[in-house]
C-alpha cells in the first residue's frame, strides 16, 4: 500500500506498505518528505499509487500487482536518492554502534534486540546525503562508553559529517553525557573534513533540547567542536541547551566554533579550558537570550574567547573565571567593523580575571556595547603581580571600544599582596558614545558620561530567561538614555530589555540591560 500526504507547507510524505505474504497486514517499509521541489513529482506519485492501489483486490501474487509495487518502489527509490531526508527516532540510551550503516536503517543489537541508538542514529545520518532527523527521547541520559579516538562516530565522541537536527525534550530531559573521564573525548564533533578531504560544502547542524555534559578534549571543544580545520565548513545551531561541566586543554572547554554558530536560549556553565572556559568562537559567534556562567579558563576568556566577530544579546556573562585577561569575555576581533564584537541588552557581572579586564578584555579590534551593564567584576584576583587593572573593562591601546547606554560601576581591582580592594572600571581609552555611566573612571574615557551611583539589587530572575541586575529606585541610570531611543549595532531602536519587557518606560530608555518596569501596585491596584 502506498499513502500519500501533504501538510500544510507543501512538504508531502509518501508512505509505503507492503502486504505480507498471508493476508493483508501491512508492514511499513519506509516513508519519506518531499520538500516543495519535489511537488512536480506528486500527481505522477499519485498516479502511480492509484494504479496499486486499483491492483489491491487482485491475488497477492498476481503479476501486475507485482510490477505496479515495483514501480512504485522504483520511484521511491529515485526519489530517496535525491532528497533522502530521513527521521531517526532514538529508542535506546545504550552506546551501540550501527550495525550496517549506511543502510538508512537505525539499527543496532542490544540485549539480542534490535534498537535505534544515538550513536547508530549519527552514523546513518552521516552516511544519508542530505539533511536527516534525529529525535532523542525524554527522561534519558545517553551515557557514552565506547573508548576511542576517532572521528567516524564509532568511538568516543558523536562526529556529525552531514545536516542534521538533533532533538531532544529540553535540557533537564534529555541528556548526551560525555562520559570523559571514560572516554577521554568530547561529545560531539561536528566536521564536513575527513581523511579524504573535506565536502566543499556548507552544513547545517541544529541541535535543540538537550544537555551536553561531561565531554573533555585534548584539543578544542570539550561538549561540542566546530571546523578545527582549515577548510571545515558546518553551520552550527544550539538552542535550548545545556552545556554543562565539559573540559578542554585547548579553547573552549564548553563550545569551540571554529565556523559559524548561534547559541540561542542556552546555559554554558561550569566548563573549563586553557582559553574561552566555556566557549571559544572563531568564527562568528552569535549568542542570544543565554547564560555563560561559572566557567574557569586557565589563559584568556573565563567565560567567552572571542577571536573571530560575533555578537551577544540578552545574555548574561556571569561568575566566570580567567587566569590570565578577561574574565567574563576576551575578545580579539578585526578593525572592520563587520567584524567586531558587539554586545546589546547584556549584563557582564561578578567576573574574575588574575589579569587586567574582570569583565571583558579587549584585545585587539573592536567592541561595541548598547544598553550594557558590566558591573561587579574583579582584576587581579589572585592579588598577586601587577595591581589589578581594569576591573571592569581593559582596553588594549591597538583597541577600540564604544558605548552607549550602557553602565559600567561597581567593579573592583585588587591591590597585589595586600587587603585592599580599589574602585576600579576601566583601563585604557574608551570612547562614550553619551549617555552613559562610568561610576569610576580609572581609564580615559572620551565623550560624554555620568559618574552616578549606581544601586543594583542581586542578580536573579526577574522575567526572560536569563538573570538580570535590578535597577533600584532612585539608583543613577533610571531614564537616563537617549531621548531620541536607545539602539543598537543596526541603529534600529530598542523596544525591549535583556528581559523581553518593554522599553523605554518613562521619558527616556533606563541605562544598561535592565528597564525598570512600571510598579505592580499601580498596575493591579494591590500589593500583597
Ligand atoms: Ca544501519
Ligand atoms: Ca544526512
Ligand atoms: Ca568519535
Amino acid at each position: 500500500m502506498a499513502f500519500l500526504a501533504s501538510d500544510a507547507d507543501g512538504t508531502v510524505t509518501l508512505s509505503l506498505a507492503l502486504n505480507s505474504e498471508e493476508g493483508n497486514q501491512g508492514t511499513l517499509v519506509g516513508y519519506m518528505h518531499f520538500q516543495p521541489l519535489f511537488r512536480l513529482f506528486e500527481e505522477v506519485i499519485e498516479m502511480l499509487c492509484l494504479t496499486v492501489l486499483s491492483r489491491s483486490a487482485l491475488p497477492q501474487r498476481h503479476p501486475s500487482r507485482i510490477v505496479g509495487r515495483a514501480i512504485v518502489l522504483m520511484i521511491f527509490q529515485i526519489l530517496f536518492a535525491s532528497a533522502r531526508a530521513a527521521t531517526f527516532n532514538v529508542n535506546s540510551s545504550a552506546d551501540v554502534p550501527d550495525v550496517a550503516p549506511g543502510d538508512g536503517q537505525c539499527e543496532t543489537l542490544v540485549d539480542s534486540q534490535v534498537a535505534c541508538t544515538l550513536r547508530a542514529a549519527v552514523q546513518e545520518a552521516n552516511a544519508l546525503p542530505g539533511a536527516d532527523v534525529i529525535l532523542l527521547q525524554a527522561n534519558t541520559t545517553y551515557l557514552l562508553t565506547r573508548v576511542g579516538i576517532e572521528d567516524a562516530s564509532l568511538f568516543g565522541s558523536l562526529d556529525i559529517s552531514d545536516s542534521v537536527d538533533i532533538v531532544g525534550a529540553g535540557p533537564a530531559s534529555t541528556i548526551v553525557d560525555g562520559n570523559g573521564a571514560v572516554t577521554n573525548d568530547r561529545v560531539f564533533l561536528v566536521s564536513t573534513c575527513n581523511n579524504d578531504g573535506c565536502n566543499p560544502d556548507a552544513i547545517a547542524v541544529n541541535i535543540s533540547g538537550i544537555a551536553i555534559r561531561h565531554g573533555r578534549s585534548a584539543g578544542s571543544g570539550g561538549g561540542l567542536a566546530t571546523a578545527l580545520v582549515v577548510g571545515d565548513k558546518p553551520v552550527v545551531t544550539m538552542t535550548n541547551c545545556l552545556i554543562e561541566d565539559n573540559s578542554s586543554d585547548s579553547g573552549g572547554g564548553g563550545v569551540y566554533a571554529g565556523g559559524p554558530i548561534a547559541l540561542t536560549r542556552s546555559v554554558v556553565i561550569g566548563n573549563t579550558a586553557i582559553s574561552g572556559g566555556g566557549a571559544s568562537f572563531a568564527a562568528n559567534g552569535v549568542i542570544t537570550d543565554s547564560t555563560i556562567s561559572g566557567n574557569t579558563s586557565a589563559g584568556n576568556g573565563g567565560g567567552i574567547t572571542l577571536v573571530g566577530y560575533g555578537s551577544i544579546n540578552r545574555s548574561t556573562i556571569s561568575g566566570n573565571h580567567a587566569h590570565l585577561e578577561g574574565g567574563g569575555i576576551y575578545s580579539v576581533t578585526s578593525a572592520d567593523p563587520a567584524h567586531h564584537l558587539y554586545i546589546v541588552n547584556s549584563t557582564v557581572v561578578g567576573n574574575g580575571s588574575d589579569g587586567a579586564g574582570g569583565g571583558l578584555k579587549n584585545a585587539a579590534g573592536g567592541a561595541n556595547l548598547f544598553n550594557v551593564t558590566i558591573a561587579g567584576n574583579t582584576a587581579n584576583t589572585d592579588r598577586s603581580g601587577s595591581d589589578g587593572v581594569g576591573g571592569g573593562v581593559a582596553n588594549a591601546a591597538n583597541a577600540t571600544l564604544a558605548f552607549a547606554n550602557s553602565i559600567i560601576a561597581n567593579n573592583s581591582a585588587l591591590v597585589s599582596n595586600s587587603m585592599f580592594t580599589l574602585l576600579n572600571d576601566c583601563t585604557g581609552t574608551i570612547e562614550s558614545l553619551d549617555y552613559n555611566i562610568v561610576r569610576v573612571a580609572t581609564c580615559t574615557v572620551v565623550g560624554d558620561y555620568s559618574t552616578d551611583a549606581v544601586q543594583f539589587g542581586p542578580l536573579g530572575y526577574n522575567g526572560g530567561p536569563t538573570q538580570t541586575l535590578p535597577l533600584l529606585a532612585g539608583s543613577g541610570g533610571i531614564d537616563a538614555g537617549n531621548p531620541a531611543g536607545c539602539t543598537d549595532n543596526l541603529d534600529a531602536v530598542l523596544d525591549i530589555d535583556q528581559r523581553g519587557l518593554p522599553r523605554p518606560v518613562g521619558a527616556a530608555c533606563d541605562l544598561g540591560a535592565y528597564e525598570v518596569q512600571p510598579d505592580l501596585i499601580f498596575e493591579n491596584g494591590f500589593d500583597g
